[in-house]
Formats: structure tokens, C-alpha cells, sequence
């Protein structure tokens, strides 16, 4: 049973998108994410050249427990691996049967979607987009624009993270600038298969 907890107010900076207090940061380089993009020699070319900062999370943890909420703000630079968009690693929840709520605060961008049947969506968010991930969809936020992508997310405390399937397999479509646009394009990943 979840342990009586005292009512809290955290400050969200809407425009910087972090929290405060936060107990929680992570940060995530390019060197974190070998393997994610699919030019590889742009991906060493741009860890040799600096590392970039893709993105930074920050979320309020409470207890990992049933019943409990984490509440958790992410923002992703702009920029591109070759001419693939950043993007946030992408995952399952370990519990697969957890649901998620993104809400879009600033820049634009897309939420990729797919089930483990393949079933695949992408949908475009601003600010002011509110998302619903639905229990057993793995997904992913891809910045589009020319600025900081900030969202805001509250999924369950005992939800976990399943990095791994997404790592090695991506999703069904990748997010490449054609043209000067944002395209969705097959992932040439899975046409290898
Ligand atoms: C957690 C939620 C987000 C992501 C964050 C970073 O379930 O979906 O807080 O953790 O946007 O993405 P990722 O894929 O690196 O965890
Ligand atoms: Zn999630």
C-alpha cells in the first residue's frame, strides 16, 4: 500500500521547461546514443567534434510505487545527426499495461508511436498539444523546428523504461529533413529484415 505522503508544489518554468526544485536530471549526449541514428559516420564525426547535449529531463521522483505519478519535463535541442532530426531515445514501459500524457510547451516536433504488431503513428505537436500514449505503445519525441522542444509528461511511478528493443530495431519510420521539410520515410533498419 502506498504510504500517506504530504501534498507538494514544484515551480514549472514554462519557457525554459525545467523544474524546480528537481531531484531528478538527466542529460543526454550524442555519445549516449551510438546506434540510434542512421549515419553513423555523422554520429562519430559529431562525438569527435564536441558531443552535443541532445536533450535534458527533469523529473520530481517520488516512490516507484503503484499509485503514485512522476511528473517530468524533457527538452530536446534542435539540430540533426545527418539529416535525422534529434530525438529522444524512445522506449516500451517495462510495465507495458502503463499509459502516459505528454503535453507540448514549446518549439514543434512529432510523437512516434508503434505497437510491437508494427502498428505505427506519428503524431505533430506545438504548444498546447495534448497527447495520450496508451498502454503497450512504444514512443519517441523528434524535434523538428529551429528551437528548444519542450513537453511535459506525467505517467505512472512504476511504469520503468525498456530501452533496449527500440535501440536495436528504431521505429518503423524515421523523421529526415527533405527538401528543407520534415519527412517521415520508412526506416531502412527494418526494410533490412
Ligand atoms: C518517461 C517519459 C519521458 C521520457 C523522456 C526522455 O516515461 O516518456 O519522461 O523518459 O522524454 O525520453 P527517453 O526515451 O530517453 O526516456
Ligand atoms: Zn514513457
Amino acid at each position: 500500500m502506498v504510504g500517506l505522503m504530504a501534498p507538494f508544489t514544484i515551480e514549472l518554468d514554462f519557457k525554459r521547461g525545467v523544474l524546480h526544485p528537481c531531484n531528478n536530471i538527466i542529460q543526454r549526449h550524442l555519445s549516449d546514443m551510438r546506434g540510434t541514428y542512421l549515419d553513423e559516420a555523422a554520429t562519430e564525426e559529431a562525438i569527435e567534434g564536441g558531443d552535443p547535449l541532445l536533450y535534458e529531463v527533469y523529473q520530481y521522483d517520488v516512490p516507484f510505487e503503484n499509485g503514485q505519478l512522476l511528473v517530468v519535463t524533457s527538452i530536446i535541442q534542435p539540430g540533426k545527426v545527418g539529416d535525422e532530426y534529434y530525438m529522444t531515445k524512445g522506449h516500451f514501459h517495462e510495465k507495458e499495461e502503463t499509459a502516459e500524457v505528454y503535453v507540448g510547451l514549446r518549439g514543434r516536433g512529432y510523437l512516434l508511436l508503434e505497437t510491437r504488431g508494427g502498428e505505427f503513428k506519428a503524431l505533430p505537436v506545438e504548444p498546447g498539444t495534448v497527447t495520450y500514449i496508451p498502454p503497450y505503445w512504444a514512443h519517441r519525441m523528434v524535434n523538428t523546428g529551429q528551437e528548444e522542444f519542450i513537453f511535459f509528461g506525467v505517467y505512472p511511478a512504476d511504469a520503468g523504461h525498456n530501452y533496449g528493443e527500440i535501440e536495436v530495431r528504431g521505429f518503423s519510420k524515421v523523421v529526415v529533413e527533405r527538401d528543407g521539410q520534415p519527412t517521415l520515410v520508412p526506416n531502412p533498419k527494418r526494410e533490412e529484415r
